[in-house]
C-alpha cells in the first residue's frame, strides 16, 4: 500500500485505500472522445445484462456496495447518450450493484443542481436499499476504469484531473463534477443545500459541510482520476448565481436547517427506460 498524502486541509491526495490496482475486469486507461454521436440502440446492444431502469448486479459475485448513480439533468440528451455509452460498461467491470437515476428538472425556471441531487438520493432510496451514492454531472466521463464509482471511508471526489482544468485540480477544496458519499456520510451533513439557484457555489457549500463535520475528502491520484468533460456553452436558465460568494461563508449556520430535512418537491413523472430511470421533478423556483 502507498501511504496517502494529506494536504493542509486534511484532503487525501491519494486513495485512502492505497493505490488502485488493475483487477481481472478493469483495463486501466480508456480512450474517450465525443466526435461521433452514439445512439441509445448501440448502448442497449452493448449492455445486454442490464435490467429495466438501468439496473445491474454482477451474476458471479455479491457486490460489496449498492450504488445509486444520480445525474442532475435538464435538456442534455446528447451528453446523456455519451455518459451511458461510456459508463455502463465501466460500472459493470467494476462489479457494482448499481442503478442510474436521471433527475430531470421540469419547466424552465432557474436550474438547481444540488436540490436535484438531494431528490435523487431520496427517490433512489425509495426503490432499493442503496448504501452509496455517486453524483455525476452528465458531461463528465472518467478516462480510467480504476477510478471506482463507489464509496470510501471519507466522502470521495472522483473528477480530480479534468481536461478542462489541464488535468489538475482547479483549487484544493474543489468538490464539483463527480463525487461519492455513503448514506451515513450524506446523513451527517444533512444532504446538500436546496437554495443555490443558478450556476456555482453549491459544490463549495458541500465541501464546507463535509469539512464542518470533521470529515476529509478522499481522492484518486491524478492519473487514475483523469476525465474528460464534453465542451458546451452555458445552458439557458443557469446563469451565475450572484449570491454564491456570500452563501458559502454561511454554511455552518445554514447546513442544519437547509438540506434533506427541509427538502420539498413534487415528482411529475417516473420513466423506466432500458438504460436509466428518469425522474422528472418540480423543484419550485427561487424566492
Ligand atoms: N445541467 C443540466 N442542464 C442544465 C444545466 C445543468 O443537465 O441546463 C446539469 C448537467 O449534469 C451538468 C451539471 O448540471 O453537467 C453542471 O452544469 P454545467 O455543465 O453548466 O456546469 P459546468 O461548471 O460548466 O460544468 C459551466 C459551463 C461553462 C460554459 C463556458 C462556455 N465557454
Amino acid at each position: 500500500l502507498i501511504k496517502s498524502r494529506v494536504d493542509y486541509r486534511g484532503i487525501h491526495l491519494e486513495s485512502d485505500l492505497g493505490k488502485e490496482q488493475l483487477t481481472k475486469e478493469n483495463v486501466g486507461p480508456l480512450r474517450v472522445e465525443f466526435s461521433t454521436p452514439v445512439s441509445l440502440d448501440t448502448v442497449r446492444k452493448a449492455n445486454p445484462g442490464l435490467q429495466e431502469g438501468g439496473r445491474y448486479k454482477p451474476h458471479d459475485c455479491v457486490a460489496l456496495q449498492k450504488v445509486a448513480l444520480i445525474i442532475p439533468f435538464r435538456l442534455r440528451d446528447e451528453h446523456l447518450k455519451f455518459w451511458l455509452y461510456y459508463l455502463h460498461p465501466i460500472l459493470q467491470r467494476q462489479q457494482l450493484d448499481y442503478g442510474v437515476y436521471v433527475i430531470n428538472q421540469d419547466g424552465d425556471n432557474t436550474f438547481n443542481r444540488a436540490k436535484l441531487m438531494n431528490i435523487g438520493y431520496a427517490e433512489a432510496l425509495k426503490e432499493y436499499d442503496y448504501d452509496c451514492f455517486v453524483f455525476s454531472d452528465v458531461d463528465i466521463i472518467p478516462m480510467d476504469d480504476r477510478n471506482t464509482y463507489k464509496c470510501f471511508s471519507q466522502p470521495r471526489h472522483l473528477s480530480v484531473s479534468m481536461d478542462k482544468y489541464g488535468f489538475k485540480l482547479p483549487y484544493n477544496q474543489y468538490f464539483g463534477g463527480v463525487s461519492s458519499l455513503s448514506k451515513e456520510q450524506i446523513m451527517k451533513i444533512n444532504g446538500f443545500p436546496n437554495n443555490y439557484w443558478g450556476w456555482g457555489g453549491e459544490d463549495d457549500d458541500i465541501f464546507n459541510r463535509v469539512d464542518n463535520r470533521e470529515m476529509s475528502i478522499s481522492r484518486p491520484d491524478s492519473v487514475v482520476g483523469k476525465c474528460r468533460m464534453i465542451r458546451h456553452e452555458r445552458d439557458k436558465n443557469n446563469n451565475d448565481n450572484p449570491q454564491r460568494f456570500k452563501r458559502i461563508t454561511h454554511t455552518l449556520m445554514t447546513m442544519d436547517t437547509d438540506g434533506l430535512n427541509s427538502l420539498e418537491y413534487e415528482v411529475v413523472a417516473v420513466e423506466k427506460h432500458d438504460l436509466f430511470t428518469k425522474i422528472t421533478v418540480d423543484v419550485g423556483m427561487p424566492p
